[in-house]
């Protein structure tokens, strides 16, 4: 039986549990959370009452949280791609990165999206100046990082580049990586050009449209 994994493609989240699938050609199940499959929704609810996705479910198992599912993936469904270093010290820092793009650059671009979609006198105006402070602080600090490396955590493509392809996709959407930021625009491109990547984001181009802050026309 192949793992199942309820995702949808326009969500963040699950792109990073995507690209690491297809990185290594892991073979799935796609129960995609859409108003077209509604079931699928009830049966997310009954795994993980909090109803956050992605969810794996594999042989009775269930797998919650994206960096979890890969780490799943990578003990259950070892490929060619080693997203986890078998090294332990280097491990420490894949798994660092991939804590450092889901809390500093995901969060905040999460939050500055999700205020849009809010009621107009339910916004908060103020949290959205800090998000946007904190990935200016972020992006600095990762362009300092990424001009040594290729991937996040070095030379190779990693867990830490998985949560890195959504994070940075969605983040220079809601608050643009600045000139000022050569390495990370960069390695931005570098991430959209790796065909893992790539596919992610053709699956999520017909959802665009409900981008709250409005898709810019590029990438
Ligand atoms: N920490 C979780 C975050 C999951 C998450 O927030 N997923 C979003 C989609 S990208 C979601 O479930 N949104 C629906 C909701 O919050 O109800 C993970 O890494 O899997």
């Amino acid at each position: 039986m192949k793992p199942v994994l309820y995702a949808h493609p326009f969500a963040s989240y699950c792109w990073k549990v995507l690209v690491a699938l297809y990185e290594n050609q892991t073979a799935f199940t796609y129960r995609s959370l859409g108003p077209e499959d509604p079931q699928a929704a009830t049966e997310l609810e009954a795994l993980w009452p909090l109803k956050k996705f992605p969810v794996l479910l594999d042989a009775g198992r269930t797998v919650i949280e994206s960096s979890v599912i890969i780490e799943y993936l990578t003990l259950r469904y070892p490929g060619p791609v080693r997203l986890i270093p078998a090294d332990p010290e280097a491990a420490l820092e894949v798994r660092f990165l991939d804590r450092y793009f889901d809390n500093y650059i995901m969060t905040p671009m999460s939050k500055i999206v999700t205020n849009q979609l809010r009621r107009a006198d339910q916004r908060d105006p103020y949290g959205v100046d800090e998000a946007r402070a904190a990935l200016d602080t972020a992006y600095r600090w990762l362009d300092v990082v990424m001009a040594r490396r290729t991937w996040a955590a070095g030379g190779n493509f990693t867990l830490a580049d998985c949560a890195a392809a959504p994070s940075l996709f969605y983040a220079d959407w809601a608050h643009p990586i600045g000139e000022r930021f050569p390495q990370v625009r960069s390695y931005r491109a570098r991430l959209l050009a790796r065909p893992s990547v790539a596919r992610a984001v053709d699956e999520a181009r017909p959802f665009r449209q409900f981008f709250a802050l409005g898709a810019p026309d590029r990438d």
